[in-house]
């Protein structure tokens, strides 16, 4: 049985990996991935500066995921640059993920994250949580502006988080910006923001930043994340690894993120609620549907829907 994957060039040993959010921002926190059955250790969306984030209570556990308006609290892309080196003893991909908050930021960053030990950067276009910056993955010109300065920074495979796309032009377009620019591989889906959770006994949000308007994870997030792995499976072609990230909690979840196109995924609110043996228990149930049904890798179940 063969869970291992490669993402633009680089080898994971199972297709399973934390994703940008929880349990990710400290050196601590990072090595306890790097001791998990996570098969890469994925850090926090850093910033220039270090980010103290929102106001508290700005993350709530619901029944099928949470809401969180974090605020991109992190310490600084200097730090991140050392804790790679400090990861490296753990022998397994170190991909950064930055958010700049404005182009010059994300230049910046993929710049020197392009001389440091990371094997792959993610860069960040869809928080929705930082007050009064538009998110940068639903605007064309803007994601266009940020994509030119920084696809031939350096010789680092070069990936997007993007946000969730309800429409299939917009997708279009960005596909087609992921092509020109020679972008390596795409996370898609980000939390969706923008979203109200209501406590009706307080009669107040479920979190305190943005009036309570934040972004919805886990489980609820799943057939949207789904759909998105489809349709860029589609229009990417199969040039452009993708991770699949929204709702993973079982290896069933897996199982279906590869079917619609997905090489890898990410796991943010099941790591959050459950610890890092949520990576161990999610790879066994994988295995043991690979088993049942006859699959021996990863890149056979890959885009491998049927249709009805
Ligand atoms: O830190 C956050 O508030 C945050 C980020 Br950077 C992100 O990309 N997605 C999200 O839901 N929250």
């Amino acid at each position: 049985m063969n869970i291992s994957t490669k993402i633009a060039g680089i080898n994971f040993d199972s297709c399973i990996i934390n994703a940008s959010g929880p349990n990710n921002s400290t050196l601590e926190e990072l090595e306890l991935i790097g001791k998990s059955e996570s098969s890469a250790i994925m850090m926090k969306s850093c910033t220039i500066e270090p980010r103290e984030g929102n106001d508290k209570p700005r993350f709530a556990r619901l029944p099928f995921g949470a809401i969180q308006c974090m605020g991109l609290p992190n310490l600084g892309y200097k730090k991140y640059i050392e804790f790679a080196l400090k990861l490296k003893k753990y022998n397994k991909p170190i991909i950064a993920s930055i958010s700049g908050l404005c182009a010059n930021d994300y230049v910046k960053m993929v710049g020197e994250f392009q001389d440091s030990e990371v094997d792959l950067i993610e860069v960040n276009l869809s928080c929705p949580n930082i007050y009064g910056k538009p998110l940068v993955g639903y605007d064309i010109e803007q994601t266009e502006n940020v994509l030119v300065k920084i696809s031939s920074l350096g010789k680092k495979p070069i990936g997007l988080k993007l946000p969730a796309y309800l429409d299939e032009s917009l997708q279009k377009q960005i596909a087609d910006l992921i092509i020109k620019n020679n972008i390596s591989f795409i996370s898609t889906i980000n939390s969706i923001g923008n979203c109200l959770v209501i406590d009706s006994e307080k009669e107040t949000p479920a979190i305190k930043p943005l009036r309570g308007f934040g972004g919805l994870c886990g489980e609820y997030l799943k057939p949207i994340a789904l759909g998105n792995v489809r349709k860029f499976y589609e229009l990417l072609d199969d040039k452009v690894f993708i991770f699949g990230v929204g709702g993973v909690k079982t290896g069933e979840d897996v199982f279906e993120f590869l079917l619609a196109g997905a090489d890898a995924i990410q796991i943010a609110t099941a790591f959050e609620k459950q610890g890092a043996t949520c990576f161990e228990k999610i790879k066994n149930e994988l295995i043991a549907i690979m088993q049942k049904k006859g699959y021996k890798s990863v890149r056979e179940i890959k885009g491998n829907l049927k249709y009805l």
